[in-house]
């Protein structure tokens, strides 16, 4: 029986096709022929029809009525499922409603009667790729739009195949718009050679529904505009970019709009002439307004004062609420710092009332293990998406502040920084095209948990379509148990494994220099800005560790509404997920558990690479499920961060212990590395 048992995991194993990836979740091919009924025709609904044929895992034969008719409860590009077929208002919806019915067939999930509109009007990729195709925290290779800067801008039909496949992906899943360029953006994207190709890349995204966008440099006029100033209220200045955008709207009719950073880690802005944010986003929001676009202009701005970092967002903003334009939105990265592993939401979340605000979330994991560490970061943005801000009261989530629910927004976004590159799988570790995946399907349903989303994608990723027919694609138990319940365990712990083995406990930004890949607590070059070294985040001494923000400290929390202002503020009811944020504390703190702190952090260290290692032997257990290129590629960079929580654990626990000189709990394992080593090698890095 053994024996049998064996050859026939054997036999499937084999029959596993080899997967570069390349397919994401969309490799379902049909078994079984659907008739596609539509009175009308375009390119968009030509793709619906294609997908059907494509990926129909219904009846054989079947009909599928695609209708465009408006509807009152239909809302944007929304649409209404039904046992015969989709109706929406506009061609896109149709799309939206044929990816969501193939999605529910090929995950088992059945069809009914319902309504489904999106929560977010616009659903953004904002690209950091540079012209010259690198990417700024990309980890999957070159960018797919940009080559080798101004002097490589023909567009060959390798590369149109690649924006469609790209397009695809993005639509089957909602997203609708895709900012191509870095937001340290180059002044060279905004040359007629490089608009050419923006309408290029337009074309092709164009019957997807998705609309491009383009970051851009405030001192453009400037530096190729041959103007002495780019002040945001000089005549000159309005006038070169009211050209500018003619041109542009000229080439690419339903262009979106404008990404900007300014005055942020360098980049010039309205502030170097003395005018505001809102005197530099409303000149731009001016000039698109007549063609239906809109400016995203971002709040990720501090400078090197001694206000604490974590304020200066909301100090900077707060105050110019109801100065902004109806078609401009503040985008606000998820927490107040940088994408940490964890951080408590941006307290501009809920704070203004007249000015629309959207959240910038990060697919890429700068922080989180790059295309190494396998972190699935749905269950991050959930708890960021349901976190209760209490604007107007309990009940105030982020998700509701943002997509309109709790007070009307002319325009509502959400936007996710890209972890796409020319790799063959597009995201450098098989398990990150989940986290692509899981922004699309959040901003369209901002309501949705990281279960769902997890078990969408195991299924339509890993799992072999063999027989239609039967309505939809059935599971079988043998992997529903072996498979998809222990992958999808280790995916929805893996973000927590993340922060245990990084910096628990509120702890942040202990990156070592600025790769922000190992640990380095102890970095802080004397030519380096303060609040860019670990100590300022941590400030570890012998007295104990944490950033006091409380009144005694930087006052953050008065940023947050009553009554979280005062329950991170009291260390009986801050979250010990943020203890270390908001609190400065002795190291033999009693933690809820009983633990001194100091003995706690050890215990999440431990605990988080004692996770990895669980990991490690999910995974080698799912073998005979996994084609091989994918399962050896993830054993192997499981291995790789396996080492690398050893050595955050390392590091961090024996470059703490100079403070606290308190010995790691005698029942954890012992440091394997000495910090000597680990600080010398990291040296040597850079
Ligand atoms: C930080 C990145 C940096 C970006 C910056 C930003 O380290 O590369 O330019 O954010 O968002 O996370 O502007």
């Amino acid at each position: 029986m053994k024996v049998l048992l064996c050859s026939m995991i054997l036999i499937q194993s084999v029959l596993l096709q080899a997967e570069d990836g390349h397919n994401l979740w969309l490799g379902a091919k049909s078994t079984s022929p659907v008739k596609v009924i539509c009175s009308k025709k375009s390119a968009t609904i030509d793709i619906a029809r294609e997908e059907l044929l494509k990926g129909w895992m219904g009846k054989a034969e079947a009909s599928v009525v695609l209708t465009v008719k408006p509807d009152k409860s239909i809302k944007g590009d929304g649409f209404k499922l039904s046992l015969t077929g989709v109706q929406a208002s506009n061609d896109l919806g149709i799309l939206y409603g044929v990816y969501e019915l193939l999605r529910r067939q090929q995950t088992g999930v059945s069809i009914k009667e319902e309504t489904i509109n999106p929560s977010y009007e616009r659903r953004m990729l904002d690209h950091w790729d540079n012209l010259n195709g690198t990417i700024e925290r990309g980890y999957a290779g070159y960018s797919i739009f940009w080559r080798h800067g101004i002097d490589s801008l023909s567009v060959n039909d390798k590369e149109r195949t690649l924006w469609r496949e790209y397009a695809r992906a993005n639509a089957s899943v909602g997203i609708n718009g895709a900012v191509l360029n870095n937001v340290n953006a180059s002044q060279l994207m905004l040359t007629t050679e490089c608009l050419e190709r923006v309408k290029a890349i337009a074309e092709v995204l164009r019957p997807y529904g998705i609309k491009t966008y383009l970051s851009i440099k405030f001192s453009s006029p400037m530096l190729i505009g041959g103007l002495k100033t780019a002040d945001p209220l000089d005549p000159e200045v309005i006038k070169w970019w009211k050209k500018k955008i003619e041109e542009i709207y000229k080439l690419i009719p339903d262009f979106g709009g404008f990404l900007v950073k300014a005055n942020s880690e360098g980049q010039p802005g309205p502030q170097d002439y003395g005018r505001t944010h809102a005197d530099g986003a409303n000149m731009f929001a001016d000039a698109v307004k007549p063609f239906g676009g809109i400016v995203m202009w971002r709040a990720f701005v501090y400078t090197a004062s001694d206000e604490d970092r974590a304020k200066q967002a909301y100090s900077e903003f707060v105050p110019l609420d109801g100065k902004f334009r109806d078609n401009v939105i503040i985008q606000v990265k998820n927490g107040p710092i940088d994408f940490q592993p964890r951080e408590p939401f941006s307290p501009l979340f809920g704070a203004m009332k007249k000015t629309s605000v959207m959240p910038e979330l990060q697919i890429t994991q700068e922080y989180l293990g790059q295309s190494i560490h396998l972190v699935f970061l749905a269950s991050m943005w959930e708890e960021f998406l349901q976190s209760d801000t209490y604007q107007e009261g309990p009940g105030s989530t982020v998700a509701r502040c943002t997509d309109g629910s709790v007070l009307p927004q002319k325009h509502t976004a959400i936007a996710g920084v890209s972890n796409i590159g020319h790799d063959a799988n597009w995201c450098g570790h098989p398990f990150a095209q989940a986290n692509w995946y899981a922004f699309g399907r959040l901003a369209w349903n901002n309501k949705l948990t990281s279960e769902q989303i997890a078990d969408e994608w195991i299924k339509l990723t890993f799992y072999q379509y063999s027989s239609g027919n039967a309505g939809h694609a059935d599971f079988s138990k043998d992997w529903v148990e072996n498979f998809l319940n222990p992958v999808k365990k280790m995916m929805l712990g893996s973000r927590e494994a993340a922060v245990n083995y990084m910096m628990p406990l509120g702890l942040h930004h202990i990156f070592s220099a600025n790769e922000h890949y190992g640990p380095g607590p102890w970095w802080a070059p004397a030519r380096v800005r303060k609040d860019w070294t670990p100590p300022y985040y941590h400030k570890a001494d012998t007295l104990g560790i944490g950033f006091d923000r409380t009144l005694t400290g930087s006052n953050y929390v008065s940023q947050y509404h009553a009554p979280l202002n005062s329950q991170f503020a009291d260390l009986e009811t801050c979250p010990e997920i943020y203890l270390l944020w908001f609190h400065h504390l002795p190291w033999d703190y009693k933690m809820k558990n009983g633990r001194t702190l100091w003995d706690d952090i050890c215990y999440h260290y431990e605990i988080g690479l004692q996770q990895v290692r669980e990991f490690q032997k999910t995974w080698d257990k799912t073998e005979p499920y996994v084609d091989k290129e994918r399962f050896t590629i993830v054993q192997s960079k499981l291995r790789t961060q396996c080492i690398n929580a050893q050595v955050w654990k390392d590091g961090c626990l024996l470059y703490f212990q100079q403070f606290s000189m308190k010995p790691i709990p005698s029942d954890l394992e012992r440091p394997v590395n000495n910090l000597k080593d680990i600080m010398e090698s990291d040296m040597k890095r850079r």
